[in-house]
């Protein structure tokens, strides 16, 4: 950045994130920019396709059927309202390794490749296998940002982790017993406060997080349409309830973290 004279006011504002230092840093912020905008948007914005195919109380999952090279590579997007918990308390949870075994289902294994900054890594997973398709890799960087939040200036922030496949020298892809597939993960969580009228303290009875997840996965390899398919409706509602409810559970005696 130019330097300053004393009492010159910044024109750009200072980068909020040290990974900026790192050759990554050009892809992850444009990847987050536009996953951020593309999440914002409701169902109806985003283009056609989409049919509803799970729902439960405030979640509803939505996908759009879409082939490549005849693999299924259908986009997933869900929207969630979860009481009692904060979109800050939601990322931290999702994007921090130490509690990933705890939520995440499907996983083998997780090995964090590099720790970029304290936001931003790149993992290397191995998730379980499904029969009869050979067992699935992943190798991506996973990015937790704050977002401002543009609706209501004294609102709490909106929060956001985003995950994108990357290459890795050490571990390239297909090399041994597993296909690597590729993926794109958008979550965004904004928190809305509900005041007491009676003006006691804000408890969790008077939060809640409306939570947006979007995901796009390539298998990578063959795998059977109606396998994948009938995987995805089954996991998909599957991880949603349960990593929320995780996180409902971990937080309800803990300070609430705006
Ligand atoms: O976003 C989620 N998790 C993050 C942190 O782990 C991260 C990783 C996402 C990996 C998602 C793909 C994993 C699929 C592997 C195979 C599934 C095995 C199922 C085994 C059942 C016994 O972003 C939450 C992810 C929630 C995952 C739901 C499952 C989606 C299936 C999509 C189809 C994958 C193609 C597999 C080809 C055989």
């Amino acid at each position: 950045r130019d330097k300053l004279k004393t009492g010159q006011i910044p024109v750009t504002p200072p980068p909020t994130s040290p990974a900026v230092q790192h050759p990554l840093w050009p892809e992850v912020d444009r990847v987050v920019k536009q996953q951020v905008t593309m999440a914002k948007m409701g169902i109806g914005e985003c283009g056609t396709g989409w049919q509803l195919f799970a729902e439960d109380g405030e979640m509803k999952m939505y996908r759009r059927e879409e082939e490549v090279d005849g693999m299924v590579v259908d986009p997933l997007k869900a929207v969630h309202v979860v009481k009692g918990i904060t979109g800050h308390e939601v990322c931290n949870y999702f994007f921090n390794p130490k509690y990933r075994y705890d939520w995440e289902t499907t996983l083998e294994h997780m090995t964090v490749l590099e720790t970029i900054s304290d936001d931003t890594m790149v993992f290397l997973q191995t998730h379980k296998r499904i029969w009869p398709a050979s067992q699935r890799d992943v190798v991506f960087w996973s990015h937790m940002r704050k977002l401002p939040n543009g609706q209501d200036r004294d609102g709490p922030d909106m929060w956001t982790v985003v995950n994108n496949s990357t290459e890795s020298s050490e571990h390239p892809a297909n090399a041994g017993k597993c296909v690597r597939i590729y993926l794109t993960v958008c979550l965004l969580c904004q928190t809305r406060v509900h005041p007491p009228k009676d003006g006691t303290p804000i408890s969790r009875d008077n939060v809640s997080c409306k939570i947006t997840y979007c995901s796009v996965v390539n298998p990578g390899g063959w795998a059977p349409a109606s396998v994948l398919r009938a995987v995805y409706k089954r996991e998909y509602p599957k991880f949603l309830k349960r990593f929320t409810a995780y996180v409902v559970n971990q937080t309800k005696n803990q300070p609430i973290l705006f």
